[in-house]
């Protein structure tokens, strides 16, 4: 698709322009990083004539708006991306060709923005790309972290944390509007005053600090549409010299502590995924951006609307987890006290507007905040939440007469805790999870009190992913061969077209090139692992990989306790047939999760004995790859041959990288979790490699008991070595003490957790067999290309496109907009 706006010439004109304003050099004289800023200023300037034009449209067109809520967004790097969606890519790598540019090498100079920890701030960014490309008008709302998710380097084995300061060189795609700031208020008390005028009781918080949040808008490019959307994100500063109540002007130590406050308060992302941690800054920070971003809502709906009770017609807000969930409070808080409504208006505009994902069902990661911090910080929003507590109680007694244990257990207030998910669905109009199985879950188990009451709000959003980036961007050959084979470009906005590859199935030829497009995406990685852990491997061994972040649950222990097992098959039958493997690992621990450390030092440990040992002649290679984030994982989904997706079955709500994999031709090894069991009932049984417990299954052990991993390890020779080589010395230089922690885990009750508590021995044989199978399986060439390709071709559910519409028909019901611009057509 030719784009008259990047003409070449101009383009290179507008370069160099940048290079001379910004810098006052050359081409010649730039340097990479410089290089970076001025091509993306370039690039800007035709994405703002786009967002100008998405803006007007919206103003003519009036449509419902979704905000999506989000204490994360994984963006990941722009440039490349936004030239992919405004269609010119090809065009731009051209003319900085002509300029003696790499555009490759441009792309890697931007850092890779990371204000999110894995999935759920991924998903995110997902949405917003499939939004902007269907066409439909939505803002993301999120914080403009000083730091984002931690930059990860290895040492000695181990993981160590380093700041991602990734607006030290300017970020040149956003802009930041002053003029759209909003005030946030913190702590104090309540005066309740009765207003004659208007017969109302008035609520004033007096005594409070509060902090200005400024909004920097990031610009959201659909595919091909000229639909630019927004991401918003806000940054906080000191109000120092207005608004400060009369009798606290010129108090000097007010100004320092609310100078404080606005640093620390978008300082640094949580950088924990599917764990909760309490923090009262984590609650300051949630408040600071829902308080904003719902009063810029309001505002923008009161420029053209006056009717209030009409919000739910244009405004719908969607609570990515529980982090946001005080925004139904905050909402009922300025309808009531700031609007002057009545509390059933307000309650049903709110419960009209608001709506929740659930991304998990992990109990460590429910967010029950301590009633005492809560109300401290936050005095008015828990009156309110108190409020509705108080009325959602009466109607689940009149519902139960005389069950005082549901009342118990589903009240949003209870045990000296705020039971965010509680108010959640009280509030919204609808609850959904991620993946069919974990909504099934959700329904069954973890909230079946509340599906009980309300089953009308429940329902599925099965999880997806944008092929813009995965596919396109990540995968350029196959994306070529795709678009080649399929006689259209189609895919990159329909992606159930991919279904047409199906008929080459059996078709030599077309199995051979595929095969050979990995190929050449295997040495690209074979590359970047040279270059960045200096070890060879062979891009012609089986590329077996786990990328995800580091969690018990995810069981890379289950993986490396497997490589070790083989390492011990091999050195004991050395003439045994073997297909040379290649383990690779990706995955950030949090940072004050110890365990998860430990199994990154193992499999340090572990890669550093095997990729070592001259004996068994390279069959064998453990990577470990530093600093796993969305750039270096483009080119790691394009490269894989196998997707590791091992979770304990019913805990991984749905993965999402499970599809990226899917999607770039590498099929399951997996358990029947998350969005796997959809992938294989998409994808075919003989097209992955199941194993292990069942979720029911699973669930049964934790409830009734019945599993002791010592009688496995007792009974099975093979795994009782590998268990023991956690303490023998082996991976740790003859230290007995490294690994007794994992060790213990797997064999010993610990307080308040069960020995094994995720099934890594139970599962472990039927996981070595299905491993047994992928070998099998990869050693007929043919027959390897096809459940390749085959996973290629039956990804098209897994498409973001596809959730983002669902999003739209079941719960937002937004309208589609069309943006007219004027373009010199050839
Ligand atoms: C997260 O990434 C996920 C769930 C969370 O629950 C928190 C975080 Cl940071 C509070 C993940 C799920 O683990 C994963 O299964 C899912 O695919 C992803 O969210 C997106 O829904």
């Amino acid at each position: 698709m030719y784009n008259p706006r990047f003409e070449k010439k101009a383009f290179k004109k507008e370069v160099e322009h940048n290079v001379k304003t910004l810098y006052r050099k050359t081409i010649d004289e730039a340097t990479p990083q410089q290089l970076f800023q001025a091509v993306s200023y370039a690039v800007k300037e035709v994405i703002i004539d786009d967002w100008i034009a998405t803006q007007d449209q919206f103003k003519k067109d009036d449509p419902k708006t979704v905000y999506y809520m989000s204490m994360e967004f994984l963006m990941g790097r722009a440039l490349g991306n936004n030239l992919i969606n405004m269609t010119a890519y090809r065009e731009v790598k051209e003319a900085l060709d002509e300029m003696g540019i790499d555009l490759n090498a441009i792309e890697d100079q931007e850092p890779d923005p990371a204000l999110g920890n894995g999935g759920l701030g991924r998903l995110a960014a997902c949405f917003l790309d499939s939004l902007a490309t269907l066409g439909y008008a939505a803002y993301g709302c999120g914080i403009r972290y000083r730091y984002g998710m931690f930059k990860q380097k290895i040492e000695n084995g181990y993981q160590v944390e380093t700041p991602d300061d990734w607006l030290k060189e300017g970020n040149p795609f956003e802009l930041r509007r002053e003029e759209y700031a909003k005030e946030v208020r913190f702590g104090g008390n309540i005066r309740v005053e009765y207003d004659d005028a208007t017969n109302r009781t008035k609520f004033v918080q007096e005594n409070y600090e509060s902090v200005l949040a400024i909004p920097y808008d990031m610009p959201v490019v659909g595919y091909g549409n000229h639909h630019v959307n927004t991401l918003r994100i806000w940054d906080a500063q000191a109000i120092t010299n207005f608004q400060l109540d009369s009798f606290d002007r010129g108090d000097y130590h007010k100004a320092v502590e609310q100078e404080n406050l606005a640093k620390t308060i978008v300082e640094v992302l949580y950088p924990n995924d599917n764990h909760y941690a309490g923090k009262e800054l984590r609650l300051k920070q949630q408040y600071f951006f829902v308080s904003a971003s719902i009063q810029a809502a309001i505002s923008k709906y009161k420029k053209s609307h006056d009717d209030l009770h009409k919000l739910p017609e244009k405004v719908v807000f969607q609570m990515n987890d529980t982090h946001p969930t005080v925004a139904v409070a905050e909402l009922m808080r300025i309808l009531l006290d700031e609007e002057g409504l009545g509390w059933n208006e307000a309650w049903d505009i709110t419960t009209h507007c608001c709506a929740y994902t659930n991304h998990t069902i992990m109990a460590e990661a429910l967010e029950k905040w301590p009633i005492d911090l809560f109300s401290k910080l936050l005095p008015r929003v828990y009156q309110i939440i108190q409020e509705i507590d108080r009325r959602f109680l009466i109607q689940v007694r009149e519902m139960y007469p005389g069950n005082e244990e549901k009342v118990r257990k589903m009240a949003i207030l209870y045990n000296g805790q705020v039971r965010m998910a509680h108010l959640a669905i009280v509030a919204g109009f609808s609850v959904n999870g991620v993946a069919r199985l974990h909504t099934e879950i959700l329904k069954h188990q973890e909230l079946k009190d509340f599906y009980e009451m309300m089953p009308e709000k429940f329902n599925n959003k099965t999880n997806g992913i944008t092929q813009r980036r995965f596919l396109m961007h990540g995968n350029p050959l196959l994306a070529d061969w795709v678009t080649e084979k399929l006689g259209t470009k189609n895919w990159i906005t329909d992606l159930s077209l991919m279904s047409g590859l199906k008929k080459y199935a059996d078709d030599p030829k077309a199995l051979a090139e595929f095969m050979d497009i990995k190929y050449r995406n295997k040495e690209r990685l074979a590359a970047y692992i040279l270059k960045h852990n200096g070890i060879e491997v062979d891009p012609r061994s089986i590329f077996d990989v786990q990328v995800k972040r580091l969690h018990e649950y995810k069981r890379q222990l289950l993986n490396i306790l497997h490589v070790m097992y083989l390492y011990n098959q091999i050195k004991e039958h050395p003439e045994m047939s073997f297909y040379p493997r290649t383990f690779i690992f990706g995955a950030k621990a949090s940072a004050g999760y110890i365990r998860a450390k430990e199994i990154i030092k193992l499999i340090n440990s572990v890669g550093d004995v095997v990729n070592n040992d001259r004996s068994i002649n390279g069959k064998l290679k453990v990577v470990f790859i530093e600093d796993y984030r969305v750039s270096n994982a483009e080119i790691i989904f394009a490269a894989a041959d196998v997707s590791e997706q091992i979770s304990t079955a019913s805990k991984e709500a749905s993965g999402t990288g499970n599809m990226k994999f899917m999607l770039n031709g590498a099929p399951t090894l997996g358990t029947m979790d998350g969005a796997n069991v959809e992938i294989v009932e998409e994808v075919g049984a003989e097209n992955a490699f199941i194993f292990g417990l069942s979720s029911e299954e699973v669930i049964n052990y934790e409830n009734y008991g019945g599993y002791h991993p010592q009688d496995i390890y007792h009974n099975d020779q093979d795994i009782h070595k590998v268990v023991d080589q956690l303490v023998d010395g082996t991976y740790s230089n003859g230290d007995t003490e490294m690994y007794r922690d994992l060790y213990n885990s797997l064999l010993t009750n610990q307080g308040g957790s069960r020995a094994d508590m995720y099934f890594i021995l139970k599962d472990f044989r039927s996981y070595a067999e299905a491993q047994k199978k992928v070998e099998e399986a990869y050693k007929d060439t043919e027959g390897w290309a096809k459940k390749a390709l085959l996973n290629t071709a039956c990804c098209g559910k897994f498409t973001s496109d596809r959730t983002i519409q669902e999003y739209v028909d079941d719960i937002w019901h937004l309208d589609k907009i069309k943006v007219e611009v004027e373009t010199e057509e050839e």
